[in-house]
């Protein structure tokens, strides 16, 4: 009886989870080039800042290829993991928030943009346009960003930390992972093609020290990792580190490209959640597809990202334009 209570109750969970994210689960009010008339600079001025942020900070791509992500996978791409509030109890202060950085940098390109059409360009499309950017100044792929996004007005701490709707942890196995990437409208392929974009950025030891350290609880490694690798790690990660971050694609951390796949492959994954996908066949072929002659990993990835941009949107006259992106606007009375 417990266990069919238990059953109903997480799948209620999941019917209220997919109603929220199917009432714009398709993307209907965005489209490309939303801003043509009411800001034409707009993507050109995103554009611009980025290109002087990876100048000096190139080691941000990963963090707002991320940015983006925990965005669209928390209550939709509404901006809500921008959000501060008064006491830290908004999305940005849950704990899988670690390895997020570089909030100031969406603040600056706001900034910049409300100086030539002031609260036009959403927070939302912000973080969807900078992710693509990072992307393409990284030597990555380029895809036309979909755009009319709106900015929501909630942000939760306990969002992303849910076990249904939440972010999916680093330790999940191949099948929870499918099923996290499913209730988003996500199919397996995208799933994989998307984990690639760990070709940039980092993640902190304790993400993966299980992995060298104690496995199983009787202080043993994973047997799935690289036993030359888990020599390597365990040099730069000391148990209980709880400072030290490591390269998600050791030697090109900073450059978009497939070597994130060939380290997978070789069992090199970082993370459990990266060697899980050695464990389906669908996306262990892909891997090995995306690292071949003729591999098709670049337009893939502009394809899935399109579609992770439009999981829960808000359009038309939803939600709202935030005039800065860590703050809801002050209602009028
Ligand atoms: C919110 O977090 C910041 C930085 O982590 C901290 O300095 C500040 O004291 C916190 N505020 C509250 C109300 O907890
Ligand atoms: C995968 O993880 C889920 C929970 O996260 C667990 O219920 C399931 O048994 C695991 N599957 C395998 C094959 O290990
Ligand atoms: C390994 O994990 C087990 C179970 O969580 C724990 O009891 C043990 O102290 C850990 N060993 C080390 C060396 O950390
Ligand atoms: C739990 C935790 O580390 N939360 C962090 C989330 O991000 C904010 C902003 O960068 C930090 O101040 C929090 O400490």
């Amino acid at each position: 009886m417990a266990c069919f209570k238990n059953l109903f109750g997480i799948l209620m969970l999941q019917m209220v989870v997919l109603a929220i994210i199917s009432s714009h689960a398709d993307g209907q009010g965005l489209k490309i080039g939303f801003y043509e008339k009411s800001c034409p600079q707009a993507e050109k001025i995103v554009f611009n800042v980025m290109k002087d942020v990876m100048a000096v900070a190139p080691s941000l791509s990963g963090p707002l290829l991320r940015m983006h992500f925990h965005d669209c996978f928390i209550r939709g791409c509404d901006g809500s993991v921008l959000l501060d509030s008064p006491n830290n109890q908004s999305e940005k202060f849950s704990i899988p928030n670690l390895s997020l950085r570089g909030y100031n940098i969406i603040d600056r390109v706001k900034t910049e943009l409300e100086k030539y059409c002031p609260g036009v360009v959403s927070c939302a499309d912000i973080s969807a346009l900078v992710a693509r950017d990072v992307t393409v100044l990284t030597k990555g792929p380029f895809w036309d960003v979909e755009t009319g996004r709106r900015d929501g007005k909630i942000s939760l701490i306990g969002d992303p930390i849910n076990p249904v709707s939440g972010l999916p942890p680093f330790f999940l196995n191949i099948t929870a992972l499918k099923q996290s990437f499913a209730l988003r409208g996500l199919s397996v392929k995208d799933l994989v093609v998307l984990s690639g974009g760990h070709t940039l950025g980092m993640s902190h030891c304790s993400s993966f020290e299980n992995r060298l350290y104690n496995f199983t609880g009787i202080g043993d490694t994973d047997p799935t990792m690289d036993r030359n690798y888990i020599a390597r790690l365990k040099l730069k990660c000391k148990p209980n580190d709880q400072t030290t971050i490591a390269e998600l694609d050791p030697g090109s951390f900073k450059t978009f490209d497939d070597s994130y796949f060939r380290l997978v492959n070789k069992r090199r994954g970082l993370l459990q959640s990266d060697a899980a996908l050695l464990d389906d066949p669908e996306t262990k072929a892909y891997m090995i597809q995306a690292t071949s002659y003729g591999s098709t990993f670049f337009k893939d990835f502009g394809v899935s990202m399109i579609k992770m941009g439009r999981i829960g949107v808000l359009t038309g006259s939803q939600g709202e334009i935030r005039k800065v992106c860590s703050k809801v606007n002050e209602s009028p009375n």
